[in-house]
């Protein structure tokens, strides 16, 4: 379907990517968008949504472990290729229901997705010039310096990796406090001032900091949380801004 839009949900382990997905599927509910979600991750027992296109009708973890006679680890690694395998059934999967957009939950561990070929392969399927990455920043982890930086080096390398635009959001927030969001807010928005609290806590060079500031990879970061729904409209414009100029989808 011309124009559909897919939007990955990409970040570290339990940074809330599942949860994100579906607080963002409500919210286009409320809005009247057509959407379904695909769950590509094999390993997941729970959901608290109902995928529309589901890996696990594929393969398991559990099937997976039983075939290959590997544990969980190695599982999550073959489960990750094999879904490379399975692109184009996805992709007929997907273009049954002709969605507007295309939500996307990626498996638990991000470097399942964003490291292994895989992820680039099931991008370039369905289609790299309508695809967007949610990035996720997970909330304790972004409250130090050195955590920040590290979860921005994440974000890079999954831009790096996939070459897609990438929105980067401050998961959870209802987890921190006001003061916390606001400083990590300003991180983001003026990385000099990371940098100040940074050297504080890490010796890190200001020529590596520069550079990472100068890639461009600072965003500022969208303040969201699942369980309230709070930033959903701020997302929505940030995917709006990136395909049609802020123009409504
Ligand atoms: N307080 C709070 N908890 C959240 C939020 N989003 C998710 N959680 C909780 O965080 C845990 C992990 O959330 P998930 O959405 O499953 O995270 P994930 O990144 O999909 O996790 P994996 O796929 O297992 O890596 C769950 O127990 C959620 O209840 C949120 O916005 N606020
Ligand atoms: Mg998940």
């Amino acid at each position: 379907m011309e124009d559909q839009i897919f939007i990955y949900f990409i970040g570290t382990a339990g940074s809330g990517k599942t949860y994100l997905t579906k607080a963002f599927s409500d919210f286009l509910d409320l809005k009247k968008i057509s959407h379904i979600i695909v769950n590509l991750d094999p390993g997941v027992d729970e959901l608290p949504y109902q995928p529309d296109v589901d890996v696990r009708e594929h393969f398991t973890l559990d099937s997976i472990m039983e075939r290959y006679k590997v544990g969980p680890n190695g599982a999550q690694i073959i489960g990750a290729d094999l879904v490379g395998t399975i692109t184009d059934d996805l992709k007929d999967e997907i273009e049954l229901y002709e969605a507007k957009i295309v939500l996307i939950d990626t498996p638990g561990q991000m470097e399942l997705f964003t490291l292994r070929r895989s992820g680039e392969i099931i991008v370039r399927c369905f289609g790299e010039d309508r695809s967007v990455m949610v990035y996720l920043f997970d909330p304790i982890v972004s409250k130090t310096p050195s955590g920040f930086v590290s979860l921005v080096f994440m974000a890079s390398s999954a831009v790096f990796r996939l070459n897609l635009p990438q929105i980067q959001v401050l998961a959870k927030s209802d987890v921190l406090s006001e003061d916390e969001i606001d400083r990590i807010l300003r991180w983001s928005l003026h990385p000099e001032t990371l940098y100040d609290d940074l050297i504080l806590e890490r010796n890190l060079s200001l020529d590596v900091f520069l550079m990472l500031k100068d890639s461009g990879l600072f965003r500022p970061l969208i303040p969201v949380s699942a369980m309230t729904g709070f930033g959903m409209e701020d997302v929505y414009d940030g995917i709006q801004e990136t395909f049609y100029g802020g123009e409504d989808l």
